[in-house]
């Protein structure tokens, strides 16, 4: 018989290695066993405590799930106060910060600083006792926060242990609570199918995640934290920030990535204009750079002033969202036809980008917004996304502000436009009769990712079309080197380029000249999967909607927008001279109905109602998928059943697709 010193000692070893292996796979992206290994562990160890339910501990890796909901938030005071940052916004902002510094140190000349990237999350306080996490609290207004331990124990890169030996008694941890961007895409691809209100942006979703009272809610949300500092501690735990920042990663936290050591003004300036051009290649936004004072004990001599310390400043990007007014509105028409109200701003730089266009997106937008011309607007623009109004600056409105009409006929080519039931765009009917339509289906035609027509431009398009020298895609194919050499800024070495690259397209896939075409709603992923399933152009023009159907990724009004489609005479004809100027491509390897699944990776955990582990397994390899153990990045779905195990977790941090049991038996 085991006594209860035999569970005890099995317990505190399984949590241990868990620890390790959470820190391993969370923290360095290191694992050193496997999923299946892991959950082995992870369920002897909930076996026992289910056992010996007087065995459970706080920091035991069982208790990352959540706990009851709370009724309120309970007041925390901070023991040191969590100071907010004071802003640089440029390069004087900089130097004069520098200035200041330099003037209250006497041996000013070797100030060191250290440059982190500043991410944009909430700032939170978490208290270690004997290495042992007791306490997470949020800034609050930096004297008292707001418990947040029960929420902040479900993140996975929140050791609810440190993992070395040697630590102070107690030690405060200071940093960010974030959402990776990849998380945040998946959370709000899962928020507006169950048509609810996504989330605006990943600070805004960290926020709502962390101040959940049903920290349940708070664990299947993909939350991560970066470590950047340290509060209160019972010993001295390091002479310079950056031996902290080393300290904090050997107890098992992620720190700022890509901090550096640098010496005056000027190499925080060369820092921060690496760190715009990086940017956009991080998986979390980040708002600008910290600038701190390297030394701890000149951090001390500095102190503060109000609430921010002197020895650190924020030099924020470029902000993202600036005023500026609406002086007109245009409609543009695209390729299918459809009116895009377009606002005319004054021009401003937003994130350093002259802007002086913005999408409305339609008329119910625009009602939404109460958007009118005159109005002094908030323009938006995050990352390469086009620019847009965010919002009207009701304060500001003026007297005389002008409504924005709905067209009743196209600006373009004045045919009367038509109200699509069930949409709320309005569309010109004018198709290719429509200059502007034929302009931007012909640059969709050549555009990259579909035939790729090198040196076919935009302008270029505009001359060709305005001077009815083309009229459709076909057209391109009978445009002479004389006729192009003749046009205007046309030299004849760049005409003879444009022959060749025309020449040079011919030789194309199937998929790509199906993308091509321009079919409404059939992006470059259906268009490979039309012609991996048919395999040939003549089988996908003559596929009945319930042909249609039986290819992946089509539903009933993708197979409806082709159809119609390949039903128009019209672009039957554009077809038939497409293909007699020789546009050809290789055959396509088939792919049937039965491997509709093929490449796709899939990991199961928990149990189905509706059949065993093995007839999943065999259903699922029947449509080619493959089946794996463990879940990774390169796992495309997690079927989850009743009571899943840890890998349903990891397939929460990573943003791995989870499909329940009804949304798994709808694959067959
Ligand atoms: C962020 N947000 O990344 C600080 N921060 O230091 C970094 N914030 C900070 N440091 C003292 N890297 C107060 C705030």
């Amino acid at each position: 018989m085991k006594s209860l010193i035999d569970f005890f000692e099995r317990v505190e070893k399984l949590r241990e290695q868990l620890n390790v292996h959470n820190y391993r796979y969370y923290v360095l992206d290191d694992p050193s066993i496997t999923d299946a290994e892991y959950d082995r562990l992870f369920h002897e160890l909930l076996d026992l405590e289910e056992l010996h339910p007087e065995l459970k501990t706080s920091d035991s890796p069982t208790q990352r799930v959540g706990a009851a909901p709370l009724a309120e938030f309970q007041p925390v005071p901070h023991s040191i106060s969590m100071l907010s940052l004071s802003n640089v916004f440029d390069f004087n902002e900089l130097q004069a910060f520098d200035k200041r510094i330099k003037d209250r140190i006497k041996n000013a000349n070797s100030i060191e600083y250290i440059c982190e990237p500043k991410l944009d999350g909430l700032a939170i306080s978490l208290r270690y006792e004997q290495g042992v996490l007791v306490q997470a609290a949020t800034r609050g207004d930096g004297q008292t926060g707001e418990n947040v331990t029960d929420n902040c124990r479900t993140i996975k890169t929140i050791p609810l242990k440190l993992i070395n030996h040697n630590i102070p008694n107690i030690l405060e941890v200071r940093g960010e609570v974030y959402m990776p961007l990849s998380g945040f895409t998946k959370l709000n691809e899962f928020i507006l199918e169950k048509n609810e209100k996504p989330f605006a942006n990943p600070r805004n979703a960290a926020a709502g995640s962390l101040r959940q009272l049903d920290s349940k809610i708070t664990a299947i949300r993909p939350l991560a934290f970066f470590a950047y500092g340290i509060g209160e501690t019972s010993e001295v735990i390091a002479e310079t920030h950056s031996e902290v920042l080393k300290r904090l990663s050997s107890l098992g936290f992620c720190v700022s990535p890509g901090y550096q050591i640098v010496q005056g003004a000027q190499f925080c300036q060369d820092y921060y204009e690496q760190l715009i051009q990086k940017r956009h290649t991080f998986d979390y936004e980040i708002d600008g750079m910290v600038i701190k004072i390297n030394s701890l004990a000149l951090q001390i001599e500095l102190g503060f002033i109000s609430r921010s310390p002197r020895w650190a400043t924020a030099y924020k990007f470029p902000a993202a969202e600036v005023t500026t007014i609406v002086e007109s509105v245009d409609f543009q028409v695209g390729r299918t036809g459809a009116l895009t109200p377009v606002a005319r701003l004054k021009p401003v730089s937003v994130a350093g980008v002259i802007v002086s266009n913005a999408t409305l997106h339609n008329m119910d937008e625009i009602a939404r917004k109460d958007i009118r011309i005159g109005d002094t607007v908030i323009v938006r623009r995050a990352g390469d996304v086009i620019p847009e109004v965010a919002r009207v600056v009701l304060e500001c409105r003026q007297h005389n502000t002008k409504t924005i009409e709905s067209p009743t006929h196209c600006p373009i080519c004045q045919s009367a436009v038509e109200k699509i039931e069930g949409e709320s765009a309005i569309r010109c009917p004018g198709g290719l009769h429509c200059s502007a339509q034929c302009k931007e289906m012909i640059r969709h035609f050549a555009s990259r990712k579909a035939m790729d027509i090198e040196g076919l431009g935009d302008k270029l398009i505009e001359q060709l079309v305005d001077k009815s020298l083309i009229k459709t895609a076909a057209d391109l194919f009978q445009l002479s080197f004389n006729r192009l050499a003749s046009l205007e800024r046309m030299a004849e070495k760049s005409a003879k380029n444009i022959i060749d690259s025309l020449e040079k397209s011919k030789n194309t896939s199937l998929n790509r000249f199906i993308f091509s075409l321009g079919i409404r709603d059939v992006g470059e992923t259906t268009a490979l999967s039309l012609a991996q399933y048919f395999g040939d152009l003549t089988a996908i023009m003559q596929a009945t909607t319930e042909d249609l159907l039986a290819v992946n990724d089509v539903g009933p009004i993708v197979a409806e927008n082709i159809r119609a489609f390949f039903d128009d005479s019209h672009n039957q004809q554009v077809i038939r001279e497409l293909l007699a100027a020789n546009i050809h491509w290789p055959a396509m390897p088939q792919k049937s109905a039965e491997n509709k699944l093929s490449g796709k990776t899939f990991v199961l955990t928990g149990t189905l109602s509706s059949m065993s582990r093995e007839e999943a397994k065999e259903k699922l390899q029947a449509l080619g998928a493959k089946l794996s153990e463990s879940v990774s990045k390169k796992t495309n779905y997690v079927v989850a059943g009743e009571e899943p195990g840890s890998k349903l977790q990891k397939a929460q941090t990573l943003g791995v697709s989870i499909l329940g049991e009804i949304e798994f038996l709808k694959l067959f």
